[in-house]
């Protein structure tokens, strides 16, 4: 597990399902378009949920690339999630700016709702195709500009790894963005 503050936002790194986060107040799910159970990350976080998510989820789909909504965290251990629609790597671009606006519209969700803490799993990085360094890299970076605009909530940002060596590789990209923080 890393672990970094920069002006009193701590950010860190741990392997994990983003399902099973008890400690966090909101966690992102890594959405389709329609908000709908899906695989991977939108699979997890459904099935813990339990139907009343994709209820609930029904009067805000579709989203487009980059947008973010707010909801219940229904059976989940969390209060809320963010569901935030990643790009389509080599389909949705420019990639990079769209994978940005899916980290600025969570924080910004986040900050609106005063949420203390929250868990990011690496969105965009599974059945969406985009090579996990890259986005680890759009995502510390993204992170830090927001706080550096003066981002007040959440005051602990968590990034939920699946794999040891996508946390590893984290770790390695949090020091890189963050020297010595
Ligand atoms: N907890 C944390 N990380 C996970 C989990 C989990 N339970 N399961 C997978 N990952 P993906 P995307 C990792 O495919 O690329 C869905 O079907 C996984 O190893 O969930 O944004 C939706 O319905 C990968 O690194 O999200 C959409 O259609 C990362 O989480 C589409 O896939 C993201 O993998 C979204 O694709």
């Amino acid at each position: 597990m890393a672990r970094i503050t920069y002006r009193d936002i701590v950010i860190e790194t741990r392997q994990g399902d983003i399902a099973s986060q008890p400690d966090l107040e909101a966690i992102v799910n890594a959405a389709n378009a329609m908000l709908m159970p899906g695989g991977g990350v939108a699979g997890a976080i459904h099935r813990a949920a339990g139907p009343g998510l994709a209820e609930e989820c029904r009067t805000y789909a579709p989203i487009k690339p980059g947008e973010a909504v707010i909801t219940g965290g229904h059976n989940l251990p969390n209060r809320y999630v963010i569901h935030t629609l990643g790009p389509v790597y080599g389909q949705d671009k420019p990639e990079a700016d769209i994978l940005a606006r899916c980290y600025e519209n969570s924080l910004t969700l986040c900050e609106k709702h005063q949420i203390e803490s929250v868990g990011f799993p690496a969105i965009s990085t599974g059945v969406f195709g985009y090579p996990m360094r890259e986005a680890a890299e759009v995502a510390f970076a993204t992170i830090k500009s927001m706080i550096e605009k003066g981002l007040t909530y959440p005051k602990r940002i968590v990034f939920v790894l699946y794999r040891s060596q996508d946390q590893a590789l984290h770790d390695e990209v949090l020091s890189r963005i963050f020297p010595s923080s």
